[in-house]
């Protein structure tokens, strides 16, 4: 057991959640692998949600209220992290949750679907009958009237490859991704540098402050986002952390 008290509380509960994960056959071992990189980036960003990550994760919460059709799609890791968080969210922007995997099976699928119904998820896209153009894995199966026809799409961590494709189909992408270095975060519509156990609760009360608005403010909000301008400041404020770290050593 894990003490409360231990120094490193919340970065090492969040490690058991992958674990467990694993061991229900939700999170592929791959998922690791990723949880280790995440781990490092968030420890470079202070393992805080910091001002650059709040805004995209605003401007994402009006993009979604904006969206025609939006749906928030979940893989291994998302599903073993923050199941009930993603409920949540989906309920309160109506979008639907569809699986897709890359490191794919369909015994893998199946849990994850059944995963997120035992904790209350209604509305879950569950066809594979379409395929994204350009898309030479497994990651391309979709269902055609979920991710295939969605105009926004929420991606939390995955590999770059299909975010690149939903974007060339025209689709506004948001990514969660704590390494603003990949090709995900360069590639998408808006990138939000931060761990996705924040990252969810923050977009879904952003969304419920939101809710009220106009379009026309919700559109005033997402007009001047700049995706490059986000990465950027992510990588000033890493670069800022050991800074401040190689000097508080050196003194
Ligand atoms: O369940 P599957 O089969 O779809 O597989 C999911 C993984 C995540 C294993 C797969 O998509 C993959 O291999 O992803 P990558 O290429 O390792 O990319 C994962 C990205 O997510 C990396 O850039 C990590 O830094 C980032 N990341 C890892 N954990 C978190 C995270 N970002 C936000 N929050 C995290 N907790």
């Amino acid at each position: 057991m894990i003490p409360r008290s231990h120094p490193r509380y919340e970065s090492l509960m969040t490690r058991e959640l992958i674990v467990e994960g694993v061991k229900k056959g939700i999170t592929s071992i791959q998922g690791l692998i990723a949880q280790g990189r995440g781990e490092a980036f968030d420890y470079l960003i202070g393992e805080k949600s910091l001002q650059n990550a709040l805004h995209s994760e605003k401007v994402a919460a009006a993009k979604l209220l904006l969206a025609r059709k939006p749906v928030i799609s979940v893989n291994g890791n998302a599903a073993a992290l923050v199941p009930e968080e993603l409920i949540r969210l989906s309920e309160l922007i109506n979008a639907p949750l569809e699986v897709n995997l890359f490191h794919r099976t369909e015994e893998r699928v199946d849990k994850i679907i059944r995963h997120l119904r035992t904790l209350g998820a209604r509305n879950i896209f569950t066809q594979s009958d379409a395929l994204i153009p350009g898309l030479l894995h497994d990651r391309a199966k979709v269902d055609s009237d979920g991710i295939f026809s969605a105009d926004v799409v929420l991606v939390p961590l995955e590999d770059g490859d299909r975010c690149k494709a939903l974007v060339d189909m025209g689709k506004t992408v948001i990514a969660i991704d704590l390494n603003p270095l990949s090709r995900t975060a360069q590639c998408v519509t808006v990138t939000i540098v931060d761990n996705i156990t924040r990252a969810v609760p923050h977009i879904s009360k952003f969304a419920e402050e939101l809710k009220g608005l106009k379009k026309e403010e919700l559109l005033e909000m997402v007009r001047d986002y700049d995706n490059k301008n986000t990465i950027s400041i992510a990588i000033d404020e890493i670069k800022n952390n050991l800074e401040s770290f190689s000097t508080y050593h050196d003194s």
